[in-house]
């Protein structure tokens, strides 16, 4: 498989985490907590209760995962700063020691020849902004950009770009909406208010960003949406979750307008969200780079319940993943190319910033993963084919990790994580993964050695 895949001399192989899921040190040196932390404590939120206290105790063994991060080959490594480590109650004084952790680990990513690719927010937002309404309050917009603000003058000597937000999709629906992440809400549709505040927050980080010199990314949840069946009814169910999932946390950033939301009985205000110059504010700064986090499809059918806009149904004869994800390749070409039609010259490069597979960890030697990874890169090897401009590609995930709800029970990792001893053991995938990598620079190398006459 990795002669097949054909991608570009300079494209940038990476790894993703994120801090809550590996960082650890949840009570040490000064971080303040986190909604995260709130929610892992609250009985019955998460699988068997586990929480993010130790983690992958990164912020102690950051040294080692660097060694494992150099050994792969990485060009980048993609994680997420956590907020409440540098600004304990989200705002006001800021926490030297949580600056100095960033510090020494994008020093060590540098000296170890990886580009840090830093994430400022990753779900974990302050406690303390959640008491005043976390997302759902227009104000933690600006405190987000003084938080950018604080790490950009801090890091952006060393860094030169940086993605805003993770997965706003994901926050708002399962944090906001249904209640399933942190911090818990149950709003339904009323839950959008959040998601226009992160992207607002995203507008005036990108403003300030740029102010600096910095290029700005956004990485996005995506799925191909596909009706159940070609009925009038599915194909509506299926233009009303495009545009939820979708359409809403990326058409205002590349087109400035929010997608049409009235199938979901959602104002075009967003429930009096959207105040007059704020679609401006989150498009005017421009996106450097889309990133695109892919997992699966979705298909939909026409509501079996008359109060919701759709149904999820099941993707049928398909492989899955241990997390019970359908695994469906061609899917992630669909939607590179999906994305190159619908958004054409508004489209910044693509870089994909999340991509990988839960396998159980009984399983040897890991095969399922590498067949997912492989299946996946020779995806966006054909859209890079088909002329879709896509610069790199980070695995989901290092190390096995804390899967939020699930706790340590689903494995994304190339290095498998024993979370009692903390022993770092690398999979089959990482062999695979490191020997994928270094048959590109291999070839592309050579290549480069021969002078056109
Ligand atoms: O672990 C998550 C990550 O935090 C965000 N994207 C999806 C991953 C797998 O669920």
């Amino acid at each position: 498989m990795p002669d097949r895949l054909d991608l570009p001399p300079g494209f940038r192989w990476g790894a993703a985490t994120a801090a809550y899921q590996i960082e650890g040190a949840v009570d040490e040196d000064g971080r303040g907590p986190s909604v995260w932390d709130t929610f892992a404590a609250r009985p019955g939120a998460v699988r068997d209760g586990h929480t993010g206290a130790t983690a992958c105790d990164h912020y102690h063994r950051y040294p080692e995962d660097v060694a494992l991060m150099k050994d792969l080959g990485l060009d980048g490594y993609r994680f997420s700063l956590s907020w409440p480590r540098v600004l304990p109650t989200g705002a006001g004084a800021v926490n030297p020691a949580g600056l100095a952790f960033y510090d020494r680990l994008v020093d060590a990513l540098l000296e170890a020849g990886i580009t840090p690719l830093p994430t400022l927010f990753h779900w974990d937002l302050p406690q303390a902004l959640e008491d005043h309404g976390g997302w759902l309050n227009r104000d933690t917009a600006y405190r987000f950009a003084d938080y950018a603000t604080v790490m950009a003058d801090r890091l952006g000597d060393r860094i030169p770009t940086w993605i805003t937000l993770n997965e706003p999709f994901v926050h708002t629906v399962f944090g906001y909406a249904l209640g399933t992440h942190a911090p818990g809400h149950t709003l339904m549709f009323e839950a959008l208010p959040a998601a226009h505040h992160q992207l607002l927050a995203h507008g005036l980080a990108a403003s300030l960003l740029h102010d600096r010199g910095l290029e700005v990314m956004l990485s996005n949840n995506l799925t191909p949406v596909e009706p159940a069946s070609p009925s009038a009814e599915d194909a509506a169910a299926a233009r009303a979750y495009d545009a939820l999932h979708n359409r809403l946390f990326t058409d205002p950033v590349l087109l400035g307008r929010y997608p049409d939301l009235s199938a979901l009985g959602v104002p075009d205000d967003i429930f009096g969200a959207i105040r007059p110059g704020d679609v401006d504010l989150i498009h005017a700064p421009g996106l450097d780079g889309l990133g695109v986090n892919f997992y699966n499809p979705t298909r939909v059918a026409a509501p079996s319940d008359p109060d919701l806009p759709f149904d999820l149904v099941a993707i049928p004869d398909v492989p899955h993943t241990a997390f019970g994800w359908p695994v469906v390749p061609d899917a992630l070409r669909q939607l590179l190319l999906g994305l190159r039609d619908v958004y054409g010259t508004a489209l910044p490069p693509i870089t994909i910033t999340e991509n990988g597979c839960s396998v159980e960890e009984s399983t040897d030697p890991d095969q399922p993963r590498i067949d997912y990874l492989a299946a996946h890169l020779d995806a966006v090897a054909q859209a890079v084919a088909e002329g879709v401009d896509i610069r790199g590609y980070y695995t989901w995930s290092l190390l096995d990790n804390y899967e939020w709800a699930e706790g340590y029970h689903q494995r994304f990792g190339l290095v498998h994580v024993d979370f009692a001893t903390q022993r770092r053991t690398p999979k089959a995938s990482y062999a695979w993964y490191r020997d994928l990598i270094a048959a590109h620079k291999a070839r592309h190398a050579k290549q480069g050695l021969v002078t056109p006459l």
